[in-house]
């Protein structure tokens, strides 16, 4: 997979290592399928500068998630992002994993990682799990914005101020998900008509309607890519329910 990148401009080491670590954990995955999306969706370059434009994609299916979706994306000269979000099939009690790494001029400026609630509170048994966890205290904690109510109180976003505190980040990437994946071993199936299914699918869609009204995504790709293509994007790749 690294080589894909080896194509390009140099890409952050941290955030390649969360794409590493990240792909682990999905390669772990029972019954893993990739989705193949449209190619002109799955590896998008720039016309004028393959060097400095680029999204990466990968879309997996897998026991307990509906979608599975990774992505690299260069942005120009400064800008790197790592996206990631593992929506869960509803008819199963996982909560939404998402991560956002954004790298400025090889910086990390803005790193969130959560396990959201697919209902009104995450399960006891989820919150007790994650009151176990080592969560260190970073120097710079960052204000959620207001449509950011779809996090759980255990939602860790932060801008690193050293290299510590940015392995201190990817431990945390990787311990959300190992207790995601922990979850997996002992959730049963709920009918697809039952209420709770249902309930679980309607905190989905909030939860892909609040990321939508995340106006500093939607101003990056309407910057590089036009308004109508980010509408798009965003819509039908980052945040379709
Ligand atoms: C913030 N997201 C940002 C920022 C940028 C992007 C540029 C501002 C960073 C900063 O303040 O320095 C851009 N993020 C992108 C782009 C993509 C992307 C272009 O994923 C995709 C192509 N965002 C998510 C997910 C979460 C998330 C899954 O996609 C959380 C799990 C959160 N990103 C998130 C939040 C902010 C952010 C909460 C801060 C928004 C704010 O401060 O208003």
């Amino acid at each position: 997979m690294k080589s894909v990148f080896c194509n390009q401009s140099k890409l952050n080491p941290l955030l390649l290592e969360a794409f590493e670590l990240i792909k682990n954990r999905i390669n772990s995955l029972t019954d893993l399928e990739v989705l193949n999306i449209d190619p002109r969706s799955s590896r998008i370059f720039s016309n004028q500068n393959k060097e400095e434009l680029f999204i990466f994609n990968e879309f997996y299916q897998a026991k307990g998630f509906r979608k599975i979706h990774l992505e690299v994306a260069k942005l120009g000269k400064s800008l790197q992002i790592l996206h990631c979000v593992f929506f869960p099939d509803p008819c199963y009690e996982l909560p939404i994993f998402g991560a956002d790494l954004v790298v400025n001029s090889n910086t990390i400026s803005a790193a969130i990682v959560d396990l959201s609630p697919v209902g009104k509170h995450l399960s006891d048994s989820l919150v007790s799990q994650m009151r176990s966890l080592y969560i260190p205290k970073f120097n710079e904690p960052c204000k959620l914005p207001e449509w950011g109510v779809i996090f759980s109180p255990y939602v860790c976003f932060i801008r690193p101020v050293d290299f510590s505190e940015e392995k201190l980040f990817l431990k945390l990437i990787d311990q959300y998900l190992s207790l995601l994946l922990s979850l997996l071993v002992n959730v049963v199936a709920d009918e697809i008509d039952s209420l709770d299914t249902m309930e679980r699918f309607n905190y989905q869609k909030r939860y892909c309607s609040n990321q939508k009204r995340n106006n500093k995504t939607r101003g990056i790709l309407t910057k590089f890519f036009g308004s109508s293509w980010a509408d798009e994007y965003i819509n039908k790749i980052l945040f379709e329910c």
